[in-house]
């Protein structure tokens, strides 16, 4: 089943006839409306009567975080009146958080993406959806939740946490959709096993996890441990929470809802759009949203964008699986590396679990040194140390062929590294540069 049909098959002339007429609207209204975007607007020298296609963003500003945090609270509103009905607030690791805010009209937008999302993995009115994701100021649970309420789904609204309930909540109620993130599912497997429960009996058949990257390894173990089809959704509290994108049933790349989130995928140093299937920094423009519309967000997730009609019938444009940040990619000894890369090798080692941790650290005037704790499977410790020896030296050696740095790997025990109900922690930075 496909919701809004017409929209999601759309020709991509239409669509781009579409996507013009919202920005012909968009930039005025954040003109006159918005301070902070008229001087952003005016310092690049465009006057907004000269958007005239949607070709013409490419002359308009960038968006960046740190625009979000320097504006903040208000700031970068356009309307931040009464109609405001709605904030959410997503933490950052420095300054100030980022605030943003729905109207009315805003809600309604985002239970509709979130409607298209859940029903592209699969869910369709009726079915029962467990919602673990964190309700709150995180955009996930109630992102989720409305999107599950245009749809006509019956809600469980468990929010993250009290995994033991969770479990038995799946096993009383039967949902067939789960919504958490991909980290938590591994984390409530491990759970079930420990209350007796069989994870590939488990009554969840469709998973929808996003807001953390994850890899096809880790899909695959999902898929396997608990016996479902995992899908991946993304997006970010500053564009509208999740309800971005979402991959469908044939799991080739994430739809974008580009009819209101027009993205570009560009080079982080040139600025300059990149070709079809390469990858670069997604930046996205919201094309309807009234509270906090954003012009050019540079979203920091790299990913690579094709616009071939899929297989589900879906023209709307697919991106990747996200492939990293421009930030969050740690630089050690001058080479990038991106904690998916460490995952994609532990999950490809029998014996191992998904669970670990990135420490860097760096003494003083020495090199960047990492070190990365592994979980093993229990029986593992039980073995010979020499066996423990080969192991740790075999994820040591293949850890250090897929990055090019030397590492330290630690075996520890499983549930040694703290879990989280909500975005895994995966990389300690201890240097101080
Ligand atoms: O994480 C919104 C969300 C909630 C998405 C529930 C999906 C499901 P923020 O807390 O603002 O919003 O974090 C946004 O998380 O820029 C990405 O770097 C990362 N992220 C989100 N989804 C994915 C994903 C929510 N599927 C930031 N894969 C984004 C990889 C993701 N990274």
């Amino acid at each position: 089943m496909i919701w809004k049909k017409e929209i999601e098959c759309m020709q991509l002339a239409e669509l781009k006839k579409l996507q013009t007429d919202y920005l012909k609207k968009l930039i005025p209204y954040i003109y006159n409306n918005c301070p902070v975007y008229k001087k952003k607007i005016d310092e690049a020298g465009i006057k907004p009567d000269q958007i005239k296609s949607i070709d013409d963003i490419k002359r308009l500003p960038f968006t960046t975080k740190i625009d979000m945090r320097d504006n903040y609270p208000y700031g970068l509103f356009s309307n931040k009146g009464k109609d405001v009905v709605e904030i959410h607030i997503s933490s950052g690791t420095t300054g100030n958080p980022t605030l943003v805010g729905y109207t009315r009209y805003d809600v309604s937008l985002w239970s509709e993406v979130m409607a298209r999302t859940i029903c592209c993995a699969g869910g369709e009115p009726g079915d029962t959806i467990q919602i673990a994701y964190g309700y709150g100021l995180f955009t996930g649970g109630l992102g989720f939740h409305y999107g599950a309420l245009e749809l006509g789904m019956r809600i469980i609204p468990t929010s993250a946490g009290q995994t033991a309930r969770q479990i038995k909540i799946m096993q009383d109620f039967k949902p067939k959709v789960i919504a958490c993130t991909p980290s938590y599912v591994l984390y409530m497997a491990e759970e079930a096993k420990a209350m007796g429960i069989d994870p590939a009996k488990g009554n969840w058949k469709i998973g929808i996890f996003g807001a953390e990257p994850w890899s096809e390894s880790m899909r695959k173990e999902i898929e396997q441990v608990w016996n479902m089809s995992a899908t991946d959704v993304y997006g970010l509290s500053e564009i509208i929470g999740p309800g971005v994108a979402q991959e469908c049933t044939h799991k080739e790349g994430l739809h974008i809802y580009s009819d209101v989130f027009y993205p570009e995928i560009i080079d982080p140093k040139t600025d300059q759009e990149v070709k079809e299937g390469e990858s670069g920094e997604l930046v996205i423009t919201t094309l309807t949203k009234q509270a906090i519309p954003l012009i050019r967000y540079r979203t920091r997730d790299i990913v690579s964008i094709r616009y071939d009609k899929c297989k589900c019938g879906r023209t709307s444009p697919r991106i990747s699986k996200i492939k990293g940040r421009t930030d969050d990619m740690i630089i050690v000894r001058g080479i990038n590396v991106f904690p998916s890369q460490i995952e994609h090798v532990l999950l490809g080692i029998k014996g191992t679990q998904p669970h670990y941790q990135i420490i860097v650290d760096r003494k003083a005037h020495q090199l960047d040194e990492v070190e990365v704790l592994v979980e093993v499977e229990e029986k593992i410790f039980s073995d010979e140390v020499k066996k423990l020896n080969e192991l740790s030296q075999k994820i040591k050696k293949e850890i250090e062929a897929a990055l090019s740095i030397g590492v330290k790997v630690t075996l520890v025990e499983p549930k040694t590294i703290q879990r989280s109900e909500g975005k895994a922690k995966r990389i300690i930075d201890k240097r101080i540069i």
